[in-house]
């Protein structure tokens, strides 16, 4: 989302900066925006595709790699039915338009149910709220943070990831701004982040605990008197959502959340009397095992505090390509939950995905639709989903592997066919996902700086491509079908972008004799066009059948029950969490830095400099008690596994909690990232459980995973 300026001498790049013009990011930009050059200049960027053949890898031609991969999974759903090819794709799908305009259409072909993705690590308890209030899991609600006055951050550090669900770029000064116009912004986290450190205050939280919390916000809103503002004439369910709030009380919940009384009744009073607030939740608090109560809370204590669709507090985007109205097949797939269960362990769908907990177990349990077969897609979920060297064992069991992905990585080195993209330089960029997502309505396309070269093929001509062949060995050659394929090989995502443009809130229509946006008219404005602040639109945008808001969904009313479980003293975690390993008294989360992005940046050189990250802060109390210094190696042994990393003694953290990064782990065999390898770590998600959901969204809860931490005695 950070608009960069490039230059080229020829065709060598000789410097990346922000650009000063763009009117969503004014110059902004990170570590990551400058190493873009290093992914495209990578000697171990695969250029063509690969075969894996029991005396290595060998390049195989473009048209025989796509004939055999589609051969390879038709022949697996032929002999054991669709369900046995499963799908995984990962976080860099939505950051590519043509990935995310044609992998529906393999996703289709393909006809399985067993499609999972990176969404069930991280994003899905807010896709689920969204559809259950407001009937459709892209209507999220967006921090106003250009205007807001009091911001609550639980679970996100916005100054390592610019802001996620909120896109952001530089959100240190956007947190700056709040401050200087007299605002405040408050910071819960088990970690006192680079954002808490820039915050006004932070207030540790125990890791799991902060559905707790906000139900003992809301308790006080609803004693201060509920304000609901316009919303009151089209929203249900406010006194349910008092009767649950009622047996939370600020001092049940205090010695569980260990957040005081006394300060939660101050904060609701700060975000009540605040011209414009809001309560915002990320990672932390949806990657836990109350995710969906959690993201349904937080627009609850929005609402119910007068800040949902106002300026300053919980707010919808207008974006120029509207997921959410727009016509389909441009909108983003139908949503729906609970449609249809996982074999297994009979975890609910979401929008046709199942929770990637679950994917391991089906490819090793045996019987009727077991996946016998993969396809991968931008995704590395060996080092990226929890308990991932089982998974990584499941990937070694198949009898069929298919990956489109630049790199032979701790994932890819499964497949036996590997399919490699043109480089992030070599397409044009639309940021179809994140301008819905983002602080402020604005549209860039870029246009693709390198030429690809000869033969090559973009992420959206291999999902085209394997789609038809698959259609064709299934169906035979169909006029219909082929008529299709070729419009779309002809027009491509550009041909789909112009249509979504021009049939969007700010489009100029079909007949593109309006005066607003086509594909043409976008691209003539290189550093993207500014489209106005978030606007109130409720009810119009509702997605709902009544038009009408559910503040109280039966699914969360109904899984309060859970949650009260763990006030009680001998039932501190779930029955899955309780079978931990032996003295396994720590509790673990995780983090990120603004020098990595998740486990695939870790071979470009610039991002790989000076210190490791990959350390496991520790509170010094708890290194004490262990006998660990700074920078001493330690074990940390959870129910799945043990890792071995050195440990960085702070106060940064709470006592009692520990954090590792995720994305590390390079050390596996075959990997073949030069750089990464030298810099391995460990994998965080080798240590966390695939049987610790949230068991409603069906979310992974990485955090607070127990753990035990042992000093590793010197040789
Ligand atoms: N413990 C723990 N685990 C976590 C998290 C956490 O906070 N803690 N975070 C979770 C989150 S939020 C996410 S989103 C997931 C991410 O999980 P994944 O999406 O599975 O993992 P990534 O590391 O993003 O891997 C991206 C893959 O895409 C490839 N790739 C990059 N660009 C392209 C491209 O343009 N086209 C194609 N075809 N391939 C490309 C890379 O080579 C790499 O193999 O991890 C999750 N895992
Ligand atoms: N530099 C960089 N930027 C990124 C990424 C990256 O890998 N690197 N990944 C991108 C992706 S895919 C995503 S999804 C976003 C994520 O964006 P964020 O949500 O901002 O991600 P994190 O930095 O992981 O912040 C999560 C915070 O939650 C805290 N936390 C952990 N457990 C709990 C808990 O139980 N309760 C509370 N209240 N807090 C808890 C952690 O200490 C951490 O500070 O970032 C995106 N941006
Ligand atoms: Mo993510």
């Amino acid at each position: 989302m950070c608009g960069l300026r490039i230059d080229l001498e020829d065709d060598r790049i000789t410097s990346i900066k922000g650009d000063a013009d763009d009117p969503f990011s004014k110059g902004h930009i990170c570590p990551k925006g400058v190493a873009i050059q290093d992914l495209h200049d990578d000697p171990d960027r695969l250029r063509q595709p690969m075969r894996r053949t029991a005396s290595g890898w060998e390049p195989v031609p473009w048209d025989e790699a796509l004939d055999e991969a589609a051969r390879g999974l038709a022949r697996v759903q032929k002999e054991h039915g669709v369900e046995a090819v499963g799908a995984y794709f990962g976080n860099p799908t939505v950051h590519n338009h043509g990935a995310l305009l044609f992998l529906p259409f393999l996703l289709r072909t393909l006809r399985s149910k067993n499609r999972f993705s990176a969404t069930s690590v991280d994003q899905l308890p807010h896709h689920v709220a969204a559809f259950l209030m407001f009937g459709h899991g892209f209507l999220l609600p967006i921090p106003d943070l250009e205007r807001t006055r009091f911001l609550l951050v639980m679970g996100g550090n916005p100054l390592a990831s610019n802001g996620s669900l909120m896109s952001a770029a530089g959100a240190g000064r956007l947190i700056e701004a709040i401050r200087k116009r007299g605002g405040k912004v408050v910071v819960v986290d088990p970690r006192r982040s680079e954002t808490a450190d820039a915050a006004d205050e932070h207030l540790f939280i125990r890791p799991g605990t902060d559905a707790l919390f906000l139900l003992s916000l809301l308790h006080e809103l609803f004693e201060l008197g509920p304000r609901l503002g316009p919303q009151a004439g089209f929203t249900d369910g406010v006194e349910t959502l008092r009767e649950v709030a009622r047996g939370f009380p600020p001092d049940v919940t205090a010695p569980r959340t260990g957040i005081e009384a006394e300060v939660v009744r101050r904060i609701a009073r700060e975000l009540y009397a605040a011209d414009g607030g809001v309560a915002y939740g990320r990672v932390g608090t949806s990657t836990q095992e109350f995710g969906g109560l959690c993201q349904w809370l937080l627009t609850a204590v929005n609402a119910v505090s007068g800040n949902l669709d106002r300026p300053g507090g919980a707010m919808f985007t207008k974006a120029a390509f509207d997921l959410v109205g727009g016509p389909k097949p441009l909108t983003s797939r139908a949503v729906g939950f609970g449609r249809w269960k996982s074999r297994v362990r009979g975890l609910p769908e979401f929008a046709g995905e199942l929770p990637v907990a679950a994917l391991a177990e089906e490819i090793l349990t045996p019987g009727e639709k077991q996946i016998r077969a993969m396809v991968t897609f931008a995704g590395n979920p060996v080092l990226s989903t929890p308990n991932g060297s089982q998974l990584d064992r499941a990937l070694a069991s198949l009898s069929f592997m298919v990956s489109i992905d630049p790199y032979v990585n701790e994932t890819t080195r499964h497949a036996n066919l590997i399919l490699p993209p043109v480089s992030q330089l070599e397409r044009g960029h639309y940021d179809l996902a994140f301008h819905t997502l983002a602080v402020r309505n604005t549209a860039r396309y870029s246009p693709p700086l390198f030429t690809p070269p000869p033969g090559a093929r973009h992420d959206w001509q291999i999902l085209l491509e394997l789609h038809h062949r698959l259609d064709v060995l299934r169906n035979g050659r169909r006029l219909k079908h082929e008529a299709m394929y070729r419009v779309l090989k002809r027009i491509g995502p550009e041909g789909l972008l112009d249509l979504g443009l021009r049939l969007g809130p700010h489009g100029a229509g079909l007949s593109g004799l309006g005066r607003g946006l086509t594909f043409r008219r976008l691209a003539a404005h290189p550093h993207g066009v500014d489209l106005g602040p978030l606007e109130p639109c409720l009810p119009a945008r509702l997605a709902t059948k009544d038009k009408r808001i559910d503040l109280a969904p039966a699914l969360f009313v109904a899984d309060v029950a859970r949650l009260r479980e763990t006030l009680r003293a001998e039932a501190l975690r779930s029955e899955t969490l309780r079978e931990a390993a032996p003295g396994a008294t720590l509790s673990l989360i995780g983090r990120r830095n603004v020098r990595d992005n998740n486990s695939w940046m870790h071979n470009a050189p610039r991002l790989m400099r000076g210190k490791t990250r990959c350390t496991l802060l520790i509170h010094p109390g708890d290194a004490f008690a262990r006998a660990l210094l700074d920078g001493d190696l330690a074990d940390v042994t959870s129910r799945v596994g043990t890792v071995r990393v050195p440990v960085s003694v702070s106060d940064e953290m709470m006592p009692g909690v520990v954090s590792l990064p995720h994305g590390y782990g390079h050390a596996r065999p075959g990997v073949k990232l030069a750089v990464a390898t030298k810099h391995p770590g460990a994998s965080v998600n080798d240590l966390t459980d695939d049987q610790a959901l949230d068991t409603l969204t069906g979310n992974t809860a990485f955090s607070g995973v127990p753990v035990r931490v042992e000093r590793v005695a010197a040789p």
